[in-house]
């Protein structure tokens, strides 16, 4: 009965402004029902880490390295993941965390592009602890690409952050299903607002998003999944903080100027309580969150500003190397 108005022009375009001016008018509502919600999440209960075993890939610098502190803190047993370089900071992570105030930590090296190395180190993690609670896909890697690269170099990225995702999840399943756990999985504000030369990296994050939304029909209410959509972190700092001889410390100077950035300590709290109140998703900065909308609502804005943040020349690709 609704095809005579679809297929007509003038009627099929009227429907969608219809929608607008009807959001419109519930806006209001919509704007009270979010305050309430986040008040009542304020008073919503956290869950006891003690004694619980948490599982973080990428645990080695940045925010999974922050995390894994935020999490012994908490008095949880860790298994950290990294893949094994000669100057990984893995193991100082790792006695880091027990000063801290972790009962144990287990630190295993692995590439989580690897479907055996996964299943090693979830069985790992299984064989040391006898349970799994959380378990956190954080690894990724966020290699700028332009046109004029040669685009087999980028497969990585899908088997880094996609794949090495999926592959520890799948067999951390029958073990958080046990504990009635959580999985929390690293996507990216990349992944719904695409900037410009990260192609590939938003489409991994983008990948992930839909992956775990899709998953979470299927295990919930059971394991609960955490969607970690973030904008810029300074993780540059915390490493530096933390690490005893400078390694592992990243600048990204280039990025902080065109970008509002947040810093590394902050954002890690935030996300781990978010994760103990069983959040769906977690966007930090929160103003993220207004360019979402932005991004889906008015299409012609994003464009603007997104040309206005980032210059010209750093989408010519003539002046790439
Ligand atoms: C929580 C969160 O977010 N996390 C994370 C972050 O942090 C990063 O950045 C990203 C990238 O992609 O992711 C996520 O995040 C993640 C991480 O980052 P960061 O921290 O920044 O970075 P770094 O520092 O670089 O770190 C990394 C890690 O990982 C690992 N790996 C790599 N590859 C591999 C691994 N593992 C295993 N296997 C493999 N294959 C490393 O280590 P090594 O030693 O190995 O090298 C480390 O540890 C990721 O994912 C991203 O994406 C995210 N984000 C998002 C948003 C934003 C951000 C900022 N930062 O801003 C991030
Ligand atoms: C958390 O659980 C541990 C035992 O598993 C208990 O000793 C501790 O008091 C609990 N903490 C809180 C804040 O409930």
């Amino acid at each position: 009965m609704y095809e005579a108005y679809f297929n007509n022009r003038f009627t099929n375009t009227l429907v969608f402004y219809v929608f607008l001016l009807l959001l419109l008018l519930v806006s209001p509502f919509l704007f009270v029902w979010e305050l309430v919600s986040y008040v009542r999440s304020c008073f919503r209960r956290k869950e006891n880490m003690s004694g619980k075993v948490v599982l973080i890939t990428g645990a080695s610098s940045g925010l999974g390295e922050l995390m894994a502190y935020e999490y012994a803190k908490l008095g949880a047993c860790l298994a950290i993941i990294a893949t094994r370089k000669p100057e990984s900071r893995l193991e100082q992570v790792a006695d880091r965390a027990r000063e801290l105030g972790s009962p144990d930590v287990l630190f295993m090296f692995g590439d989580v592009s690897k479907v055996d190395e996964c299943r090693m180190f979830v069985d790992g993690t299984i064989e040391r602890f006898g349970r799994l609670d959380h378990l956190v896909c954080n690894a990724g890697i966020n290699p700028l690409y332009s046109i004029n690269n040669d685009v087999t170099k980028f497969e990585h990225v899908m088997d880094i952050n996609f794949w090495g995702s999926v592959y520890p999840t799948q067999f951390a399943i029958p073990h958080l299903m046990k504990t009635k756990g959580k999985i929390v999985v690293n996507a990216s504000a990349a992944g719904v607002l695409n900037p410009p030369r990260c192609g590939f990296y938003s489409a991994s994050k983008a990948a992930l998003i839909s992956f775990y939304e899709s998953l979470k029909f299927e295990v919930s209410p059971t394991i609960r999944i955490t969607i970690l959509t973030l904008g810029y972190i300074e993780t540059n700092i915390i490493t530096a903080k933390y690490s005893s001889n400078g390694v592992g410390v990243r600048l990204r100077k280039d990025m902080k100027d065109v970008v509002p950035t947040m810093e590394a300590e902050p954002c890690v709290k935030a996300v781990v309580d978010g994760i103990r109140k069983g959040a769906t998703f977690i966007t930090e900065p929160r103003f993220m969150k207004a360019l979402f909308l932005i991004k889906y609502m008015f299409p012609q804005l994003h464009q603007f500003y997104v040309n206005m943040y980032f210059p010209s020349k750093n989408r010519d690709p003539k002046r790439d190397g």
